[in-house]
């Protein structure tokens, strides 16, 4: 009796033990995923789906847009068809046309009055002229509340590879940056994302009346770099209309993001070439990941 007692009670023990070992493994398979999720970057994607911040140019948010231009600079490879700082003031027009052309390496600051306030979320966005999701001339942007003294938005592009004229971008390695979004799609901005730089702390720019913003393009040939010293890559060589085309930038005074519900407009249009550098099968689910 007391050996089949002790043999039910071992028999007992080993399947708890197995069953406590099944639960243990569990757990640790479900942190270790919880883990990774934590540590995945991935920006936000393209206009229209889940998680996208592009803001749409008939949001209701959009209480403002640049009334005037100042000290456009501009760079190579660029038509003089090209060269309209008009078309960058007002409303966006979410087409290829209504647009100024920086040209390669070129720059124009457009002015506001009233000056751009920092609210409770996105402030201002910045509108391109890309006709679809994945051909996107990148640039930096800027801002001053007395035109001289200007901050530059914190930015991030993990692109991987040289792009080629057609190639093609993957908007969720790209943060900070205007031209993450097609056409009539704005890419917002936060003032409060710049509160800590040193000369908003000294009062030098003033984040609560902002009343200039600057593009400066990227040239995506290897030669410029992000805030984390990454090579930025965008489409090159590309001419006639070289570099970033500014179409608008709309002001809210702050917004929240949108839930990337918003998918009117024109539908984009499949990447071109499948395969060029910077898209290759990165599209979609990718996700890139940094431990
Ligand atoms: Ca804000
Ligand atoms: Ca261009
Ligand atoms: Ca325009």
């Amino acid at each position: 009796m007391d050996i089949l007692l002790t043999h039910k009670h071992n028999y007992g023990l080993s399947f708890l033990k197995i069953h406590q070992i099944f639960q243990i493994c569990l757990i640790l398979i479900f942190g270790v995923m919880l883990g990774s999720l934590a540590g995945a970057v991935s920006y936000s994607p393209v206009a229209g789906q889940e998680g996208s911040t592009a803001i749409y140019m008939e949001d209701p948010a959009f209480i403002g847009w640049a009334i005037g231009y100042e000290n456009y600079e501009t760079g190579t490879d660029v038509d003089e068809v090209w060269q309209t700082p008009e078309y960058a003031i007002g409303k966006a027009a979410g087409t290829s046309y209504d647009i100024v052309s920086l040209g390669r390496g070129g720059r124009i600051t457009m002015t506001f009055d009233p000056p751009i306030k920092n609210g409770e979320g996105w402030d201002f966005a910045v509108f391109e002229n890309s006709f679809n999701d994945y051909n996107l001339e990148l640039a930096y942007v800027e801002v001053s509340s007395n035109g001289v003294d200007f901050v530059r938005f914190d930015n991030i592009s993990l692109t991987p590879d040289p792009v080629s004229g057609y190639g093609s971008l993957d908007t969720i390695l790209i943060n900070g940056l205007a031209g993450k979004y097609r056409q009539g799609y704005g890419t917002p901005f936060d003032l409060s994302d710049i509160s800590e730089k040193p000369e908003v702390q000294s009062a030098i720019v003033d984040i609560s009346r902002i009343t200039h913003v600057r593009i400066v393009d990227i040239i995506g040939d290897g030669s410029f770099f992000d805030s984390e010293s990454n090579v930025i890559y965008d489409p090159y060589p590309t001419v006639s209309s070289a570099g970033f085309d500014l179409d608008a930038i709309g002001v809210s005074n702050g917004a929240p993001y949108p839930d990337g519900s918003i998918t009117e407009g024109p539908s984009p249009l499949p990447p071109e070439q499948e395969g060029e550098a910077g898209f290759g099968g990165q599209s979609g689910c990718f996700i890139f990941t940094i431990f």
